[in-house]
């Protein structure tokens, strides 16, 4: 496709969590939009959402609705996303997915725009959008990979429940009202909707997200790890992870181990090499008590890094603590920009 004046672009699971904020942020994008459709269930076929002044009509998603789409941007589930985004590349759609269908078929980009820009050139019609845990550990860690090298990594994530999708928030809002007037809380949502048993998120901690794999790990936890290799383009890296939900609403944070090859680093040169990555904000002043939280992360499409320290007993281990809003820089705001990517270096 040539260089066009301006793209029809359709978002798919326009009402959702992560819909809804690709919405926001196109009003803002520096593609030169020329329509936009919104498409959901059945469900939701007939609401109207205001854009720019506009009432656009939802409309229900079928593989009709991506003719004469150029950009369709794809965040309402992996099954929608496996049967559905075919029929957009058939017709002629380049299609940005966020869900876990594609992210490793080998034909499909996994990317980051900070990490892996230059992968986008090789798509054949699907990109895919990581995990959100994912993208905020890849942003902090390939700067450290190219300044140092690094050879292990090991997180721990604290993750908010807006990653499950509304419903999960609206059941945090209900169980911690319930809990707080000495009501019996309900739980029918998380730890993953279609699992055998469910657990109350209020006041609470669940160390599962997504299903259970024949080898003990969570799928989160699986998307952490292979994801991670495939888009630094590091087979041989190491990485574990356990991935923990907890109960707020926006942003996820996650404490990362790092192993790096060169030895005799100190906090500052770390630091140093942060500060001056491509969408990583550095807030680490431990005499000033800053850091990053989930809180004050909210709304911002950077990472934030802080609390960077050295592994007291060896010399190649750093801790930090890593955090950004997972419906923005990890789900959202990492499809816009490398919608933005694809229009600029005219890839599509
Ligand atoms: P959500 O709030 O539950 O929203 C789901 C969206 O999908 C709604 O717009 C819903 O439409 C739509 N949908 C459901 N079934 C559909 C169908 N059969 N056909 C068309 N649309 C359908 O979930 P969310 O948090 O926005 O997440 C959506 C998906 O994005 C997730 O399932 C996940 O795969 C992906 N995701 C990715 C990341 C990431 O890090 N990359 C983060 C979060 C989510 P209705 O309102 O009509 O039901
Ligand atoms: C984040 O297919 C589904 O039901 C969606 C599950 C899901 C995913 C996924 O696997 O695509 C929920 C929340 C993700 C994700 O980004 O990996």
């Amino acid at each position: 496709m040539g260089k066009k004046s301006a793209y029809r672009v359709a978002v798919v699971g326009a009402t959702g969590a992560v819909g809804e904020r690709i919405i926001d942020l196109l009003h803002h994008t520096k593609i030169p939009l020329g329509s936009l459709k919104l498409l959901a269930s059945s469900r939701s076929a007939g609401k109207t959402v205001t854009f720019k002044g506009k009432e656009i009509k939802i409309e229900e998603a079928t593989p009709e609705s991506f003719e004469g789409v150029d950009i369709a941007l794809f965040s309402a589930g992996g099954s929608v996303s496996k049967k559905l985004a075919p029929e957009a590349v058939k017709r002629g759609s380049v299609v940005i997915d966020n869900t876990s269908a594609f992210r490793m078929d080998e034909q499909v980009p996994l990317v980051v725009p900070e990490v892996n820009a230059e992968d986008i050139k090789a798509h054949q019609g699907i990109i895919a959008n990581p995990n959100c845990s994912t993208i905020q550990m890849v942003a902090a860690l390939k700067p450290i990979q190219d300044a140092f090298g690094i050879s292990r990594v090991i997180v721990s994530t604290y993750q908010a429940v807006s990653g499950s999708g509304t419903s999960a928030s609206v059941e945090l809002e209900k169980q911690a009202k319930d809990y707080l007037a000495g009501k019996e809380m309900e739980a029918s949502i998380l730890p993953v909707k279609g699992d055998k048993r469910h657990y109350p998120i209020a006041f609470n901690a669940l160390p599962q997200i997504d299903v259970f794999e024949k080898n003990g790990y969570t799928f989160e936890e699986m998307k952490m790890i292979n994801e991670t290799k495939k888009i630094m383009h590091m087979p041989q890296l190491k990485v574990s992870a356990t991935c923990v939900r907890l109960p707020f609403f926006r942003s996820h944070a996650e404490s990362v181990y790092v192993e790096v090859n060169e030895q005799g680093l100190t906090v500052a040169d770390v630091r140093k090499i942060l500060e001056n990555a491509p969408g990583i904000i550095v807030q680490d002043n431990p005499s000033q008590q800053e850091y990053p939280t989930p809180l004050t992360a909210e709304g911002h499409k950077e990472v934030f890094v802080g609390r960077i320290r050295k592994d007291p007993d060896d010399e190649r281990g750093f801790h930090l603590w890593v955090v950004s809003d997972n419906l923005l820089k990890g789900a959202a705001w990492n499809t816009v920009e490398i919608a933005e990517q694809l229009v600029a270096n005219n890839s599509l």
